[in-house]
């Protein structure tokens, strides 16, 4: 019998290796936002960093799906992952429910983190909004404390985020160093930190230039989706909300001009292009060329991520393997953590 009155010892001071994790939800179909702001980012970083690349089925519950696709639907994000070049040998690819210590370490993070904290979460109020507040589910309200666990059950250093995800990386930094003072584990987990997407870090929705591209957005024509075939994706780009004027010669050009600044912006990335480059080439002509142009250029950077995709969906037996493989890596990082953490808590351990 463990002797329940010795007082727990200090955890060990974080000094573990530079770690990025990061996620995607099984919610829908990948878009171009998603492959610009974070799948091509995660194959950069594939070089710099040891890489954990998450399919976070247990956050796409948060809202309703069909259990039906559900499965599907991660082994597509997965192919996506594979087919923008995540490489599974160096990086881990998983589904996130398949590792335990996340809904684990969520519910040791919620008696963590406090209601103020995540009242104040401005996704949250977004997403909720317009809806009966009194049928949003709990998991929606608790999201980015699911988020936190994520990153700290493999004591993730660095998270690349959007703009739209800054305010719940803050929130995970607020629940490590909260559980690192209340349980007296000084630098038990570390702070995660930022790491800067640069452009491409926002791509807005085609129908309105001040909304984010988005899986949810009921209007089809709002996005670009990876699985769009060439005739689909010249249409929706032909069909993009832009205006009347010409292109302007020089970025500040683009001020006030949401739509026109997020078509360049697109065009810039795609082409590996800075928008000045693309204003060069492109200043003072209309749409009528700009998008055509646009239009080309997605179909041929987009086209053989698609191709590849679709023969990894037709294989699902590869992409499993990459699961179930990812699933055993990710689990033996996390579990010498989570015992740690047990520990630190004060849980009974045989
Ligand atoms: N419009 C975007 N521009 C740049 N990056 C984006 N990401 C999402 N939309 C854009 C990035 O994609 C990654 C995965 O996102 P997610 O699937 O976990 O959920 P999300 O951010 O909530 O994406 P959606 O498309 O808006 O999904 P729904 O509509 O289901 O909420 C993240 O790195 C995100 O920053």
């Amino acid at each position: 019998m463990p002797d329940l009155t010795k007082p727990v010892p200090a955890a060990p001071a974080y000094s573990g290796p530079t770690r990025v994790f990061s996620g995607v939800q099984p919610s829908g179909s990948l878009h171009l936002g998603n492959y610009l702001g974070a799948l091509v980012k995660f194959v950069a970083m594939q070089d710099s960093h040891e890489c954990i690349f998450c399919v976070v089925d247990l956050h796409a519950i948060t809202v309703p799906q069909d259990p039906e696709r559900l499965a599907a639907q991660t082994r597509e994000i997965a192919a996506a992952y594979l087919a923008s070049g995540v490489d599974p040998k160096r990086s881990i690819i998983f589904p996130q429910s398949a590792v335990t210590a996340h809904a684990e370490l969520a519910w040791i993070f919620n008696c963590v983190a406090r209601m103020g904290w995540l009242e104040r979460m401005t996704q949250y109020k977004e997403k909720s909004q317009g809806k009966d507040a009194e049928n949003i589910s709990v998991g929606l309200f608790d999201y980015p404390v699911l988020q936190a666990a994520d990153i700290l059950a493999y004591k993730a250093t660095h998270v690349p985020v959007g703009e739209d995800q800054k305010q719940h990386l803050e929130l995970s930094r607020d629940i490590a160093g909260r559980f690192n003072r209340e349980f007296n584990a000084p630098d038990f987990f570390p702070l995660p930190e930022p790491l800067h997407q640069g452009p491409g870090a926002r791509i807005m929705s085609l129908r309105d230039g001040s909304k984010k591209m988005s899986k949810s957005d009921p209007s089809d024509a709002s996005r670009i989706n990876l699985l769009d075939e060439a005739d689909s994706i010249a249409k929706k780009i032909k069909r993009a909300t832009s205006d009347s004027e010409p292109l302007p010669e020089t970025v500040d050009g683009l001020k006030g001009r949401n739509e026109a600044a997020n078509l360049v912006g697109i065009y810039a990335v795609l082409a590996g292009q800075t928008e000045a480059d693309v204003l060069r080439e492109f200043g003072g002509k209309g749409f009528g060329v700009f998008k055509p142009a646009l239009a080309e250029l997605a179909v041929a950077k987009l086209g053989p991520v698609a191709t590849e995709m679709r023969r990894l969906m037709a294989d699902p037996a590869e992409v499993d393997r990459v699961l179930r493989d990812g699933a055993d890596r990710a689990r033996a990082i996390a579990a010498p953590i989570m015992d740690d953490v047990r520990r630190v808590v004060g849980f009974w351990r045989p």
